[in-house]
């Protein structure tokens, strides 16, 4: 007897409500189009359809860089329902980014904007991927083309709770990217506690303004949306003005801090604009705490900031009701229901209440390893199989987790994180450079801004504006230093590792 189906689109499609006919998406830019469940189920069973008549082998990976559309949800959806592996692109990443991204993850379908199908396909037919298809904004393209001819009846792919969903890239202290293999058990396990923890309810209508291609916009808007057959306000792009515009209609928003912070600083942010609104969270970066005071001067309304990462999607969270405790600005709140979360000191024993350590994690939303990387994976769990997340911090007598930093040399910028490590590796690549030190500074917007300090070679030039623009060609562009700066030589300690830490206080009033 075959088991359960653990397809986490099962899951979500049993979800829909039973009028089919009634709105699950609203589009509110663009077009201003309306999407019914009926729709969902449709198109992603007509893309499912298409992606089963190409006959791709078992696991293959379906490698998505398409804009922010409705469609491209389903696109997701449709991965899912067919049973294949889904790998989101950031739509910042350049040439040399996607080239490594589709020679690691050999997808055998590769999806992209008309405009960038020649550089596209031409690095993805070089890796071996089958099929190119474009997907763009105003839903042209070969993949509804070609999906446009497949019957709208697709039965759901049946998969076990540990089988692949999703990979998603993440980058590295040291050395390349790494792909997070995400199962199909640890995102529908997160987003099942995540509804119940966060209390989503008949009626609700979330705000989704976050892009579809990194865990936050992807998986904890949409599936929370979705699972609970709610209807989401869709927004392409970010723009606060327009957000605050349709706060009245909603009643639960998910942002990076910085969508916070600029939403702040426009007039119209009141209580009023608040009134139907029930839930506000934050996360992927830290919430600081004027920005936690002055939305509940504002609004009335007390963020719920949550932690999680691409490899775990969340771990903890603030509570939602009263009863679990009152919502601390500064902390990132309990460890979620089913997660384990520790702080080990760095000879891997645990450090008393209070005490500053390394968080690690257990729980069946840990992804299983790297994509082909079984000795990395090996690195980052313990021996007694928890995940070493990289971040540092604390929990009080009450169980309320502080993160207080991060040993893993990472900026967050905006919500999207930026290794050091990475783009000193390209800029010690250019010609003049001799060495450099990226660090992250505080910035009022992006919480926290990119800067390189670079150490010419002799007889050397540097021209930090030509540096930028050659970077922009190179990287993506949230990624590239906010300022750039050309010294004699960088600080060193005595075991002449750089000091960072010098650096970053000499640099900390520059966006502040
Ligand atoms: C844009 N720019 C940034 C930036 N975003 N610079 C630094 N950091 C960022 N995050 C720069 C661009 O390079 C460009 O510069 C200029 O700003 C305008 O670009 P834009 O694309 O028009 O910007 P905007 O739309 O204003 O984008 C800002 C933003 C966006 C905050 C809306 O960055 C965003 O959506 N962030 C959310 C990221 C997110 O979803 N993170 C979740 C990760 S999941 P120039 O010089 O080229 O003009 C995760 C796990 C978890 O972390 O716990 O959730
Ligand atoms: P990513 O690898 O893009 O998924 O980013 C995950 C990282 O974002 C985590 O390891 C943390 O460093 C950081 N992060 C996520 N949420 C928070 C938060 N609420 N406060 C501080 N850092 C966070």
């Amino acid at each position: 007897m075959k088991s359960t189906n653990a397809n986490l689109f099962a899951a979500l499609r049993a979800a829909f409500p039973a009028d089919l006919d009634a709105t699950a998406i609203e589009c509110a830019d663009g077009e201003r189009l309306r999407y019914s469940w009926r729709d969902i189920e449709r198109a992603t069973a007509m893309l499912a359809n298409l992606l089963v008549s190409l006959d791709l082998p078992a696991g293959s990976r379906v490698a998505v860089q398409t804009e922010k559309s409705v469609e491209a949800l389903m696109l997701y959806l449709a991965v899912l329902r067919a049973g294949y592996v889904y790998l989101p692109l950031n739509t910042a990443y350049q040439a040399a980014e996607i080239e490594y991204f589709i020679g690691n993850a050999e997808p055998a379908v590769m999806v992209c904007p008309s405009k960038s199908f020649g550089w596209i396909s031409k690095i993805a037919f070089t890796a071996g991927t089958q099929y190119v298809f474009t997907l763009n904004e105003d839903r042209s393209g070969t993949l509804l083309d070609r999906a446009a001819h497949m019957s709208d009846r697709h039965e759901v792919a049946h998969k076990t709770a540990d089988e692949m969903a999703a990979i998603l890239y993440t980058s590295g202290t040291t050395g390349r990217s790494k792909g997070a293999m995400l199962s199909h058990g640890n995102m529908l396990s997160n987003a099942q506690t995540l509804k119940d923890y966060w209390g989503w309810k008949k009626g609700d209508v979330l705000i989704h303004a976050l892009p579809i291609f990194h865990v936050h916009g992807l998986f904890v808007a949409s599936h929370g949306a979705l699972l609970n057959g709610s209807q989401m306000i869709w927004f392409s792009k970010f723009d606060p003005k327009a957000v605050i515009a349709r706060l009245p209609d909603a009643t639960l928003f998910m942002g990076v801090p910085t969508l916070y912070v600029r939403m702040l600083a426009e007039r119209a942010l009141d209580k009023n604009a608040c009134r139907h609104m029930r839930l506000f969270i934050s996360g992927s970066a830290p919430l600081l705490i004027e920005t936690f005071r002055d939305w509940q001067t504002r609004t009335g309304h007390t963020i719920l900031e949550r932690y999680g990462m691409s490899e775990t999607v969340m771990l903890t969270s603030n509570p939602y009701r009263p009863a679990d405790g009152e919502r601390r600005g500064g902390t990132v709140g309990h460890a979620l229901p089913g997660v384990g979360v520790r702080v080990q000191d760095d000879k891997g024993a645990p450090c008393p209440t209070g005490e500053i350590g390394n968080i690690e994690v257990k729980g069946p939303n840990v992804f299983a390893g790297y994509w082909r990387m079984p000795e990395k994976t090996k690195e980052e769990f313990t021996a007694d199989g928890w995940f070493k997340t990289g971040d540092v911090g604390k929990v009080d007598e009450l169980g309320y987790f502080t993160i207080v930093g991060r040993s893993k040399d990472l900026i967050i910028s905006g919500g999207y994180n930026v290794y050091p490590a990475e783009i000193e590796g390209t800029l010690n690549d250019m010609p003049g450079i001799a060495e450099s030190a990226v660090i992250g500074v505080p910035h009022a917007d992006f919480g926290e801004a990119v800067v390189a300090v670079l150490v010419a070679k002799p007889g050397a030039a540097l021209d930090g504006d030509a540096i930028v623009a050659q970077l922009k060609r190179q990287i993506a562009n949230f990624k590239v230093p906010k300022k750039v700066f050309v010294v004699a030589e960088l600080p060193r300690n005595t075991m002449g590792k750089v000091q960072k830490n010098l650096l970053r206080e000499q640099h900390k009033a520059l966006f502040a």
